[in-house]
């Protein structure tokens, strides 16, 4: 990060958070963290450096420190440099701020003022995360490109994707165009998930068994569910599409993608300032139990199917999360609320009042998973919300999720992955 704009960015970050904290005398020190050993080797996991530390420095350079001395209201940075031995093995260091030898003296001269790891303290780091909230122009720049580069691979999948290929073929294929795009890296493991497969949530590759994975021929007619992005600059992208592959889509699928597109749809034009997240995923919930209860899947009243767990069969998780740094982003909850315990919120990831800069995923989905519709204990307490006889059939139909990240405005909501289409059938 070298430009003048970029500087200022980080300047006036770095100016929020101090206001933010309001501290008389204490220093603070907010580390990017260390390499992570891989157990009995002498690898190393691939580095990410702690995203408050990215956000403020604007580099993800490892063992670095900055540091802010509130006395003074002023910021250090202190990084590592290489010695002749490691310039052997390795790349030099990217030399930023003062030698991070400098940090022990450094700190010695304010030996008076109490010292705050910010990694420690959760009223320093809400104080970052409240900044972090509210995306700056260089954080959008970001964020676009990364959405530009999930465009480039599931441009590819509708190309491309047939029958007869393996879930591991096509994410392969996506993941190359995501790099070719510019991504750095996917922001996640991207989910490949055909037929029966795409009820699990966060299904991907080598979660089964790292040294022999296991991967799925798709069959033609079966769903699939492709929940993948890019990351650029360290900002995520976060994008699921759920198509019918090889060919016409049966009743049941297309009127089930249906639901799940228009619950999508309703809670996108939802993104706007003052709305809060909890209600608008309540309702997504209220979208997708109509849709249950029209197709004979669950009886009884709206709210109440809501209220007791049952459309949280078929829809266990959250509407959407905040996206940024990391792809489930800081801030979800802040201070004063908590996650609750009601199976239609308890994986609701974020729960505040919706405000301009922010960025959200919106992904409903409706799921059937066997390990809760099999349980004798969900039988017996939903006998009669849910039609069993109807829903048995449909056990191995895998699920339906469609997800976009949207930007709130004071305007329209501002769709970053909205140029990706949403085809119903491929191949
Ligand atoms: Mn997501």
């Amino acid at each position: 990060m070298a430009s003048s704009d970029s500087d200022e960015l980080i300047e006036s970050r770095r100016q929020h958070v101090a206001d933010h904290w309001n501290l008389d005398s204490e220093v603070v020190l907010v580390r990017s963290g260390s390499l992570v050993p891989i157990a009995g080797s002498d690898l190393q996991y691939e580095f990410r450096p702690h995203p408050d530390f990215a956000y403020l420095a604007g580099y993800g350079v490892a063992d670095a420190v900055l540091a802010y001395d509130a006395k003074d209201q002023r910021w250090q940075l202190f990084g590592p440099r290489s010695t002749a031995d490691e310039m052997v093995w390795h790349q030099p260091a990217n030399e930023i701020g003062l030698p991070i030898t400098e940090l022990d003296e450094w700190l010695k001269k304010r030996e008076q003022q109490p010292l705050i790891e910010s990694h420690n303290d959760l009223k320093i780091e809400s104080g970052i995360a409240e900044t972090r909230l509210r995306k700056d122009e260089l954080e959008l720049s970001a964020l676009r490109f990364a959405a530009a580069t999930s465009e480039a691979g599931f441009s590819w999948v509708y190309d491309n994707v047939t029958a007869g290929m393996t879930e591991r073929e096509i994410q392969i294929g996506i993941e190359a165009e995501f790099f070719r795009a510019g991504a750095v890296r996917t922001a996640y493991p991207s989910i490949v998930a055909s037929g029966p497969n795409a009820a699990y949530l966060h299904y991907f590759y080598g979660q089964d068994d790292s040294l022999t994975p296991t991967t799925r021929t798709l069959e033609k007619g079966e769903l699939l569910l492709i929940d993948a992005g890019g990351e650029f600059g360290g900002y995520a992208s976060d994008v699921t599409r759920t198509m019918v592959v090889g060919a016409e889509p049966t009743d049941v699928q297309m009127f089930l993608w249906q639901v799940v597109q228009r619950a999508q749809e309703l809670a996108i034009d939802r993104c706007r300032p003052g709305q809060e997240w909890r209600e608008v995923h309540l309702d997504s919930a209220r979208v997708i139990c109509s849709g249950l209860i029209e197709l004979g899947l669950l009886r009884g009243e709206v709210d109440a199917l809501v209220a007791s767990g049952a459309v949280a069969l078929f829809y266990p998780h959250g509407l959407g999360h905040l996206i940024g740094l990391t792809v489930h982003d800081a801030g979800g909850y802040p201070p004063g609320r908590e996650p609750g315990s009601h199976p239609q919120s308890r994986y609701l990831r974020t729960d505040r009042p919706l405000e301009v800069g922010m960025i959200t995923s919106v992904e409903p989905g409706i799921y059937f998973i066997d390990s809760l519709l099999t349980d004798p204990v969900i039988r017996q307490q939903f006998a009669t919300e849910v039609v069993w006889e109807s829903v048995d059939p449909l056990r191995g139909f895998g699920g339906i999720r469609i997800e976009d990240d949207v930007h709130v405005t004071d305007g329209e909501p501002e769709v970053l992955s909205g140029a990706i289409e949403k085809p119903l059938r491929i191949g």
